[in-house]
């Protein structure tokens, strides 16, 4: 395939078969009746990238022209390596065209936290769309994350966990625990083995009483024990 470049004024492609010569790597420009052919040789640079950019952009090179690639992520991500006919982390990279070469950017989800409110930088940016160095960014008391775990707008400061409650049931243990005295409760599923699941609880010379929550636990059956 022979590719023709209509005089600038007309700024038209047109196409020409030729059957004896490989253009496929070379330009010809046709200048009004005068027809000049580049006879060099081209290297192509392709480069591919998403959730981010790299510069310069697919490019049609003489051999062996150096070129400087810089790869710049999307906000909440991160740039992580070079793949294809290139490799390593190095940004910005030098890659020496020598050949036709595609190089692949890859870039990752930003999985920090540096606000400590339990998002990572591409959770806060790309999705709930709040500040990642804010850790409450709507300023209701709450932070981005406990509103996101509960199923609050982080980003508004009218939506809040305030009047959200849950009830849960507990056990109400009580025993005679004698004054001076330390003891733990234990609890089992098949009374052979116990587990404590306080210890330490003084005795006050009459009846303790101690709460348990079941929430997520089998069932189980619970002893005090004098330590
Ligand atoms: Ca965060
Ligand atoms: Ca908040």
């Amino acid at each position: 395939m022979l590719l023709f470049q209509a005089p600038a004024a007309r700024a038209t492609w047109v196409t020409a078969e030729l059957s004896n010569i490989n253009v496929e790597t070379r330009w010809v420009l046709a200048e009004s009746s005068n027809i000049r052919v580049d006879t060099r040789d081209y290297a192509y640079l392709i480069v591919n990238a998403s959730n981010g950019t790299v510069e310069p952009p697919d490019r049609q090179l003489v051999p062996n022209t150096p070129v400087l690639l810089t790869a710049t992520p999307d906000p909440g991500y991160l740039f992580s390596k070079w793949t294809g006919d290139a490799s390593g982390t190095a940004n910005p990279l030098s890659v020496l065209l020598d050949t036709n070469k595609t190089i692949n950017a890859i870039f990752v989800p930003d999985t920090r936290d540096p606000d400590h409110d339990g998002l990572t930088n591409y959770q806060e940016i790309d999705i709930y769309h709040t500040d990642p160095n804010v850790a409450d960014t709507d300023g209701d008391g709450f932070s981005d994350g406990y509103e996101v775990s509960v199923g609050t707008d982080p980003a508004s400061a009218t939506s809040t966990p305030d009047t959200q409650m849950v009830i849960y049931t507990a056990v109400e243990v009580r025993f005679g625990a004698g004054l001076g005295k330390t003891y733990r409760v234990e609890a089992s599923t098949d009374l052979i083995t116990w587990t404590p699941i306080e210890t330490g609880i003084a005795g006050t010379g009459g009846t303790v009483t101690r709460f348990y929550s079941i929430q997520d636990t089998p069932n189980r059956f619970f002893r005090s024990v004098r330590e």
